[in-house]
């Protein structure tokens, strides 16, 4: 005890006057703070799931944030939860697929929110799991219209500003129907793999402006993908996550993080992030 005692003295006596540890130390954590800092995200989709927990993630880091989507009461509870991290936010209310909606959104930012360092692409949704030959169209033009259109529109109005400062990074939320197709996931699975593709397409053209473009494409996620994409039916909603252990929305929200914290020479192109207990979209280790 006395032995340990003398030696922490020992160290202490030797660390106080060592200014140039304290300076390091203080720098080490200044400068990752300062790396975030300043920075803006727009986070598509941030009244729920993914978005919502990205929302999260991005503020403890001190990112500045403008949340959006349709449900603006909910918008609005999430600005209050999301100030209390000490960020500012911004909340946006508008519907993706509404080209003159988005472009009104975004082109009126106040000044000070204009220069949006992260996008991230998130709000999509499924309608629906039918064959194609008894899909319904309303269904496809939902996800047509909101999980292609809808990001282009966003990207359409937020990329040129990068383009000037030569600098931002987009997050466009793939998904695992990104990467396969599977029984009775036709559109929505053509929908992703166009995600898939302008991820791609966006990569090469922004590649002469240092902006970096990454696709997260997760397996099942518990949200309110499963109750959107079957029509408010709860029960069968619930099933899709029955048996196994599925991710939740925080573990996509902590890649997002990721992708967005590494140095500026350093682009995550794409991650496919899966339940231990999934190998594919269909293919599931249940347990009952
Ligand atoms: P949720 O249903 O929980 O959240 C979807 C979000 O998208 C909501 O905030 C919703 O907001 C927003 N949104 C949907 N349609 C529109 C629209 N037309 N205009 C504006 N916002 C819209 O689902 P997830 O969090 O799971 O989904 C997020 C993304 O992740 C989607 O792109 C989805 O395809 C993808 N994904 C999900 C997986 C999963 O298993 N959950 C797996 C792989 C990918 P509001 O209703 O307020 O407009
Ligand atoms: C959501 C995952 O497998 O239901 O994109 O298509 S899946």
């Amino acid at each position: 005890m006395l032995f340990a005692s003398v030696k922490l003295l020992f160290f202490l006596d030797y660390l106080l006057p060592n200014h140039y540890f304290w300076l390091f130390l203080i720098n080490q954590s200044k400068s990752k703070k300062e790396f975030v800092m300043s920075k803006i995200a727009l986070i598509t989709g941030a009244t729920a799931g993914i978005g919502e927990a990205t929302a999260f993630k991005l503020a403890e880091e001190g990112i500045n944030l403008i949340i959006t989507g349709r449900r603006e009461a909910r918008l609005l509870q999430l600005k209050n939860k999301l100030e209390q991290l000490n960020v500012r936010v911004l909340p946006r209310c508008f519907d993706v697929r509404d080209e003159q909606a988005v472009k009104g959104a975004l082109g009126s930012l106040p000044e000070e929110w204009q220069e949006i360092d992260i996008l991230v692409n998130n709000a999509g949704l499924a309608a629906g799991m039918n064959a194609l030959h008894e899909g319904d169209s309303d269904d496809w033009d939902r996800m047509i219209d909101t999980n292609v259109k809808g990001l282009l529109y966003v990207t359409r109005a937020v990329t040129p500003g990068m383009v000037a400062r030569r600098r931002g990074q987009i997050i466009n939320i793939g998904s695992i129907a990104g990467k396969e197709v599977y029984p009775n996931g036709n559109v929505y699975c053509a929908t992703k793999h166009a995600v898939d593709a302008l991820t791609k397409g966006m990569r090469i053209d922004l590649l002469p402006y240092g902006i970096r473009v990454t696709q997260i494409c997760p397996g099942a996620v518990e949200t309110e993908f499963s109750l959107v994409r079957f029509h408010g039916d709860a029960v069968r909603a619930g099933k899709v996550y029955e048996g196994f252990e599925n991710l939740v929305a925080n573990d996509i929200a902590e890649c997002i993080h990721f992708v967005v914290t590494r140095p500026p020479h350093v682009n995550i192109n794409d991650m496919v992030v899966m339940p231990t207990a999934q190998a594919t979209a269909t293919l599931f280790h249940k347990v009952s």
